[in-house]
């Protein structure tokens, strides 16, 4: 992680970890006080919360969920778990035991919803059903999911673990497609609206590689393996475009997103308003939305009727490495 002979820039002791984007190494102490500033400054420049809000925190079983979470609890934030189970075979099966023994050991609340036993469906079958790539019902499924338990459960925030890189790789997606609604809504934080609740972001000022070290120095156990079905996730390829930039040019990656949010995203607030507009409500569920039903609830429909498909039919190229 770092040279041996590395001295920490706040106090002199041996540093753990070198962090080129700061010029700088740190010991384990001051990297944990660097992570908390972080969180802290991101919480107060973009309004995400305030300390009486309860927050409702998406937990996955990976690094940067588990992160947000016991960064927020740290911090003295009321804060409970949401899981939802996916169906994914034995990806969700390890999962859900990582997200339950993280929940106990903290005596955090969790609450879980699993679409197979809830819904009648999971993502590899939804996937089939949709003929469409796994992200797709995946992201519908999660988003509808995370707002309906928000809202159902009076919390005042959904906090997702969407760190630097994450967002930086989202944006340059955006960019490269000039895609104005997109890029308008890509902000640390969104305000309640429509009958969708409020979303934050309080990793955004955090890489990766932080959270990473966060969750080793806080003993933190988590699922290490990727989703096995992130087959056009365009994501992964533009987070390795933006690391080789990185390593040439510590710094470019923080500096393009944060840039963007301070510089350009106010430019662009009209066009949330516009991409927003006035929504119906679903006529199943209530939900907002353009349509008579929503696209969950379509989903569900198509999903539940199809015949159960294991994730080994839909495994793309990563999953048969
Ligand atoms: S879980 Fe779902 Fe992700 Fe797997 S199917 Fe795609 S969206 S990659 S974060
Ligand atoms: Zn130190
Ligand atoms: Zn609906």
């Amino acid at each position: 992680m770092v040279a041996a002979a590395s001295k920490c820039r706040s106090c002199g002791k041996p540093a753990v970890i070198d962090l080129p984007r700061h010029n700088a190494n740190f010991c384990a102490e001051h990297l944990k006080q660097l992570c908390r500033r972080q969180l802290e400054k991101a919480i107060d420049d973009y309004n995400m919360f305030d300390p009486g809000d309860r927050i409702l925190v998406a937990v996955s079983g990976g690094k940067d969920s588990f992160a947000v979470w016991d960064m927020l609890i740290d911090a003295g934030y009321a804060a409970d778990g949401l899981y939802v189970g996916l169906g994914i075979g034995d990806y969700s099966d390890e999962s859900t035991r990582y997200v339950t023994a993280f929940a106990e050991e903290r005596k955090l609340r969790l609450r879980t919803v699993d679409l197979r036993d809830e819904y009648g469906y999971d993502i590899p079958t939804a996937a089939r059903a949709t003929k469409r790539v796994p992200c797709s019902a995946c992201g519908i499924s999660k988003r509808h999911l995370f707002d309906k338990a928000a809202v159902d459960g009076g919390y005042d925030v959904v906090v997702t673990g969407h760190n630097l890189d994450d967002e930086a790789a989202v944006l340059l997606g955006n960019v490269l497609h000039w895609d104005i609604e997109y890029l308008a809504r890509q902000l640390p934080v969104l305000p309640a609206a429509n009958g969708f609740p409020k979303k934050a972001k309080p990793l955004v000022r955090l890489t990766e590689r932080e959270t990473a070290a966060w969750c080793l120095l806080r003993g933190i156990d988590y699922l290490v393996e990727e989703c096995p079905i992130a087959t056009g996730n365009r994501h992964l390829h533009h987070k390795g475009v933006l690391n080789s930039i990185e390593q040439e040019s510590p710094s470019t990656k923080a500096a393009f997103f944060l840039n963007f949010i301070d510089n350009m995203a106010p430019l662009l607030a009209d066009q949330t308003a516009a991409a927003s507009g006035d929504l119906g409500r679903c006529a199943r569920c209530g939900a907002p939305t353009t349509g008579e039903t929503c696209a969950f609830c379509r989903l569900v429909d198509n999903a539940s009727a199809h015949e159960p498909v294991p994730v080994e039919l839909v495994l793309g190229k990563r999953g048969r490495r």
